[in-house]
């Protein structure tokens, strides 16, 4: 199944469920080179653990966020992204009709009971005409999405183990939240949620 959710927002539940057992892998093979960690902004230390993959990785510290070839927990490269997560990603974003996306990120974020992403939007890429893919695993989350100004009206929906959810055209900049994760338990996750997201980027790294 596939559903339009707002113009260039497609839905693909249950997409990635026959994969979960290689993404599970996969996830396993990054964080152990690249462990999750919670990154200190500004506004404090964020409630979801992540890493990255790919050619570059999202970072952040007190004086802002960006893409970095290096982790700077290792100081080495990020792991290269396991061809399995590229692949799905590539796939969706055809089934979602966008054609050649070339994903340079995966970012993986890890939300344990509790945790939760605050209303943002996604702009430091520099590739505006890219979609952005995400993949949703482990127990459920309330996801809400506005428009291009912040206090625009928001959407909600409940993103599912497996649920594939394809971001681009006029929607690559709405204001986007996760509520925080319930404490619900998943045979393979335990009480973790995990999205990866898949971006192509142009930036000055
Ligand atoms: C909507 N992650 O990592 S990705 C993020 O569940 C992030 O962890 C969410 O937001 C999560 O930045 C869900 C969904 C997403 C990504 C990019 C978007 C939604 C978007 C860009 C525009 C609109
Ligand atoms: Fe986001």
């Amino acid at each position: 199944p596939r559903t339009v959710l707002a113009e260039g927002v497609v839905w693909l539940p249950g997409f990635a469920l026959s994969e979960a057992q290689g993404l599970h892998q996969a996830i396993a093979q990054v964080s152990a080179q690249a462990p999750f960690r919670h990154f200190r902004t500004r506004m404090g230390q964020m409630s979801a653990a992540m890493t990255s993959c790919g050619a570059c990785g999202w970072v952040a510290d007190p004086s802002g966020y960006r893409y970095s070839r290096t982790d700077p927990q290792t100081g080495q490269f990020w792991p290269a992204m396991p061809d399995a997560l590229r692949h799905l990603a590539v796939r969706a974003a055809t089934e979602a009709g966008y054609e050649g996306f070339d994903p340079a990120s995966c970012l993986i974020n890890r939300y344990g009971p509790g945790a939760k992403m605050g209303l943002h939007q996604d702009r430091d890429e520099g590739m505006p005409e890219a979609p952005v893919v995400s993949v949703s695993l482990g127990v459920p989350a309330r996801f809400s999405f506005g428009g291009l100004h912040r206090t625009d009206p928001k959407r909600i929906i409940e993103l599912l183990d497996g649920d594939v959810v394809v971001w681009g055209g006029v929607s690559r900049f709405a204001w986007h939240g996760v509520s925080p994760v319930r404490e619900t338990f998943h045979q393979q996750t335990g009480a973790m949620r995990y999205n990866l997201t898949f971006r192509a980027i142009n930036a000055a790294l």
